[in-house]
């Protein structure tokens, strides 16, 4: 038998307002727990919208890699994941950079509510899988960053891609900002080891565990040079482009 305890319902406004938003609205000052209220109930509209363009940018992933599969015999996607960015988090990084609360002003300043991460073999692949999605007439690109070429000073390496997707309601067709990236299997582990660690220290990592992981950034770089290298010795460099 489960012996957990029920869940228990929201018995006041603001736990009701507050409830799936990821936020505890019932420790902070009465007006802005208020304020966030107001936001939290609009959020759950915006959230909807960008899961809906979260689902559209993953089913074009998909729709290229099994396309890619049956034309050249060969998948340059590992993995897809997706994420929306919590209330919490939104809150955050509005306060960081000094926006309004303001869910309008969110819409337009905040780019990233919406995350793709592409995972793919090789570094090449990364830069193809981008290619063709972007390429597509359905997807307009707003930003490019190119931390492989030009990695972050900490050894962060990934392509990162802002773009715009249509979402259709029944009340009409919205575009929503989605941020992609693209990244090698190396990349991902070391970006998802450094979150961890930043996370361990709070932001501040001392300087010996940040040289650590600049260290490890390179090596994980090599070991995408020598694992593509490696590959084209046995099967050649492989389609570039569809024909
Ligand atoms: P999460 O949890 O992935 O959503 P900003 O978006 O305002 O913070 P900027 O310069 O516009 O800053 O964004 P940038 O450089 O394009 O990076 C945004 C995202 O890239 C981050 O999102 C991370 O996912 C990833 N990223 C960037 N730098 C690093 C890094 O040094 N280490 C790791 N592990 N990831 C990084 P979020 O919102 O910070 O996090």
């Amino acid at each position: 038998m489960d012996d957990s305890p029920e869940p228990t319902a929201p018995s006041t406004d603001l736990e009701r307002l507050g409830a799936g938003t990821g936020m505890d609205l019932s420790t902070m000052p009465p007006d802005l727990a208020r304020r966030l209220a107001t936001i939290g109930a609009d959020y759950r509209q915006l959230s909807l919208e960008y899961e809906f363009a979260l689902r559209e940018v993953e089913t074009k992933m998909h729709i290229l890699q099994d396309e890619f599969l049956h034309l050249h015999d060969y998948n340059p996607i590992e993995h897809v994941s997706t994420r929306l960015k919590t209330l919490d988090s939104l809150v955050a990084k509005a306060n960081r950079r000094e926006l309004p609360m303001d869910l309008d002003v969110w819409r337009r300043e905040i780019l990233d509510i919406a995350g793709t991460r592409v995972t793919c073999s090789f570094r090449r692949d990364a830069y193809r899988v981008f290619d063709l999605f972007t390429e597509r007439q359905d997807v307009e690109v707003i930003s490019v960053k190119d931390y492989i070429a030009q990695p972050k000073a900490n050894g962060y390496s990934s392509l990162h891609a802002t773009v715009r997707v249509p979402v259709y309601l029944s009340t009409g067709v919205i575009l929503i900002p989605v941020e992609i990236q693209f990244r090698t299997i190396a990349m991902d582990f070391w970006a998802s080891l450094d979150h961890k660690i930043k996370y361990k220290y709070d932001g501040e990592v001392p300087a010996e565990v940040a040289d650590e992981l600049q260290e490890a950034a390179q090596a994980a770089d090599d070991l995408d040079r020598r694992m593509e290298n490696l590959h084209d010795r046995v099967h050649g460099s492989g389609p570039t482009l569809f024909v």
